[in-house]
């Protein structure tokens, strides 16, 4: 299998700690892509029309593309057992499905202040997209520290991905000042060996 891969992705590191965890980083060969919604560079925009990575290149079918379907098929294929059977699995799915929205908005906010044209960048969108992020990260302070006490799964390492991602490029905004129970998880999960191997660069 070939995957798109870029080092600075959230999206792709969830599909890298995965790989980690089950062993299995030597069933993908790696290929670099780079690109933006304004200049899509290397981005293998003939295997996903959308232009975004990662993309999963299969001998056996179609390129698999969004992190969540590249997961659950890794996940099924190599058997990792990252999402657990329901009920779990539901909550599993809406804290992706949060840790997701977390990366997006940080990802936005970045193509805002870096990639659009300086004189079109509004500060109140990129606040608005902040303010998505703030409130998910108290849903996660308020309501999620004991399913993230919980076995391994792709809800967490996600979670892992999106503030990886803000520390990497959000570091000023100092997310874990306001949320002691969220820093104390990330400090622990961060020294994962498959988080370590994974940082953003
Ligand atoms: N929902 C997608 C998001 C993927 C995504 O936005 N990837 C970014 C890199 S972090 C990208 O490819 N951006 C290029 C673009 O938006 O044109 C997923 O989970 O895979």
């Amino acid at each position: 299998m070939r995957l798109f891969h870029s080092p600075a992705s959230p999206f792709v590191r969830k599909v890298m700690v995965l790989l980690h965890e089950a062993k299995a980083t030597d069933r993908v060969t790696l290929v670099a892509a780079a690109g933006n919604p304004l200049d899509p560079g290397t981005m293998p925009v003939d295997r996903n029309p959308l232009g975004k990575i990662p993309a999963l290149e299969r001998a056996d079918g179609p390129t698999l593309y969004d992190s969540r379907v590249i997961c659950r098929y890794l996940d099924a294929t190599l058997d990792a057992g990252l999402y657990p059977p329901a009920p779990r699995l539901w909550n599993t799915l809406v804290l992706e499905a949060t840790a997701d929205g977390i990366s997006e908005a940080a990802v936005l906010m970045r193509y805002e202040d870096h990639v659009r044209p300086e004189a079109t960048r509004s500060a109140a969108w990129t606040t608005s997209q902040w303010q998505k992020v703030e409130r998910a990260l108290d849903a996660v302070e308020a309501r999620w520290m004991s399913h993230l006490a919980g076995p391994l799964d792709m809800g967490q390492i996600a979670l892992g991905a999106a503030l990886g991602y803000l520390d990497f490029r959000q570091a000023e905004r100092n997310w874990p000042a306001s949320r002691p129970a969220l820093a104390a998880w990330w400090a622990e999960f961060s020294q994962r060996p498959s988080l370590r191997a994974t940082s953003p660069a």
